[in-house]
């Protein structure tokens, strides 16, 4: 079978908020997903659509599977491609804003840290966060020197425990801040996630990858 003509796109995408709000665009265009990644154990879902299939993978790696090819196209947050873009520039479009698992990313601290004194005095601060690139831009900007703490996961942490003076984060409804006395202090940028295209894909198999484009671009017409 030659791969480059067989119809079926691959689409990468995170289980969770991701996948939840992709189903509903999904139908909107007439696809059902037959399988739920919280149930089944496969990593490759069919869906009611012959020619179209999900890879269900990292949130923070489908920018990595879509550069490569390995699948077609990808939807991933704004968040996660700021990252990925400073770090492997090249090869991926990004087409649409779905409009879909929306939130920011924001600079917070404990409710007990003045945050505006020590910007003032010209203070060093200790800022944990996966957002490294977004991270040293944002403080860059703002003349604030600043030591960046990587951190992979439950950054709300690395303040109660001293690791950090700060956090820059993903926030939505703020739940996790408050549940953890935290509080935000800077607003850096809005968050979406975007449909993202493989350059070569869409060069060699427009006539099956561009449908898909076009329905997405349709169905997330209702979130804006
Ligand atoms: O979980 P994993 O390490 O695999 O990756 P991930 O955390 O990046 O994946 P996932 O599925 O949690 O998030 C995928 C994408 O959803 C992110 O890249 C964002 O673009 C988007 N998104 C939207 C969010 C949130 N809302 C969100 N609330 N991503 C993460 N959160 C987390 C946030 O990190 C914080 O810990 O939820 C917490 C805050 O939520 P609130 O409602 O308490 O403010
Ligand atoms: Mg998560």
């Amino acid at each position: 079978m030659n791969k480059i003509t067989e119809p079926v796109i691959t689409l990468a995408l995170s289980k969770g908020r991701i996948f939840d709000d992709t189903v509903p665009l999904l139908a909107e265009v007439g696809i059902q997903v037959t399988e739920s990644p919280d149930t089944s154990r496969k990593l490759i879902l069919p869906t009611s659509d012959p020619h179209l299939r999900l890879l269900v993978v990292r949130a923070s790696d489908v920018p990595t599977y879509v550069q490569y090819g390995a699948a077609d196209i990808g939807i991933a947050g704004k968040d996660v491609l700021y990252e990925h873009v400073k770090e492997h520039p090249g090869g991926l479009y990004q087409p649409i804003d779905l409009d879909i698992a929306k939130c920011h990313l924001a600079v917070a601290v404990r409710k007990d840290f003045d945050y505006e004194a020590a910007v003032k005095q010209g203070a060093r601060l200790r800022v944990a966060t996966k957002y490294v690139n977004v991270a040293r831009e944002h403080f860059a900007n703002k003349g604030v020197y600043v030591d960046i703490i990587k951190l992979y996961g439950s950054m709300e942490l690395a303040p109660l425990v001293g690791l950090a003076d700060a956090i820059l984060d993903v926030v939505s409804t703020g739940s996790t801040l408050r549940a953890n006395d935290l509080v935000e202090v800077e607003y850096v940028k809005a968050v979406s996630s975007r449909l993202i295209v493989n350059q070569a894909s869409l060069k060699t198999r427009t006539q099956y990858l561009q449908p898909f484009i076009d329905a997405f671009a349709k169905a997330s017409q209702g979130n804006k």
